[in-house]
């Protein structure tokens, strides 16, 4: 049985990068909804329905766990899919935690969608581990659709970040964390656009080592040393998913 992967499009294939490097044998099913992508500014009710069809979808394929590797879905959707569906489902939330533990200048700065930036789940999150540590939150409007778009390169992307991080390097932020699935494909040039002690963190490893425990504990790990299946879908553009895939694998259009 395969493990199930969704996200608003493309970025979640960072996601799905951690998983496989973590748990090789797994057969993997990945899905971008890229159609439909941002789902930062769709408000949690349709987030809830995409949310749903696409673990439809996985369920029919006959996924075992589904990693919703989008934060915005997560934040909005998650507890509703528990609910909803018997399946585990693992979530990515912002790494707030380890950075406001870890920061010594005392602000940490975020940068994340609307949809995360405006949710429940976040806003509790980020109240209790911030405690005394200024949190500079910036919504990425705009970077999505670029990297959808395959644009990760262009002059327009380099002038949204540099907008987006002049408030974070104002407030002497020295981690940044990248709450959008999308975001570290980025990271080599937010790097060069940052002073040089501030470090990015995104969730994606502690995303896959909670895969694997979840597998564990319902005793749902492949074990066998074979050669698995990996299948990547988009409804919208297979060929910007390739390349975030390094042209190592094939995407599939599907439409769902
Ligand atoms: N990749 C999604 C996330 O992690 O929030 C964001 C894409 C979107 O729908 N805006």
């Amino acid at each position: 049985q395969p493990i199930g992967i969704f996200d608003s499009g493309v970025g979640g294939t960072s996601i799905w990068k951690a998983i496989h490097a973590l748990l090789s044998f797994e057969n993997t099913i990945y899905l971008a909804d890229s159609i439909n992508a941002p789902y930062g500014p769709k408000g949690k009710d349709a987030i809830i329905a995409l949310s749903e069809k696409n673990t439809e979808y996985l369920l029919n394929q006959n996924c075992k766990l589904i990693v919703v590797a989008c934060n915005t879905a997560t934040t909005n959707a998650i507890a509703h899919l528990r609910q909803t569906y018997d399946v585990p489902f693992i979530g990515i939330e912002p790494a707030i935690k380890p950075a406001a533990l870890q920061t010594k200048t005392k602000a940490i700065g975020i940068l994340a969608t609307k949809g995360t930036l405006s949710s429940e789940l976040f806003h509790n999150t980020s109240q209790i581990y911030s405690n005394g540590v200024t949190v500079v939150e910036q919504e990425g409007e705009g970077i999505v659709q670029l990297i959808e778009s395959g644009q990760i390169k262009s002059s327009k992307m380099k002038e949204l970040l540099t907008t987006y991080l002049k408030p974070m390097i104002e407030a002497n932020v020295d981690y940044l964390v990248l709450g959008c699935t999308h975001y570290p494909y980025l990271i080599p040039q937010l790097l060069d656009l940052l002073p040089k002690q501030v470090k990015i963190i995104d969730s994606g490893e502690a995303v896959a080592r909670q895969t694997k425990t979840i597998l564990e504990q319902h005793e749902l790990l492949n074990s066998l040393n074979i050669k698995p299946s990996l299948k990547f879908y988009s409804n919208a553009n297979p060929k910007v998913m390739e390349d975030l895939l390094d042209n190592k694998f094939e995407v599939d259009y599907l439409s769902f």
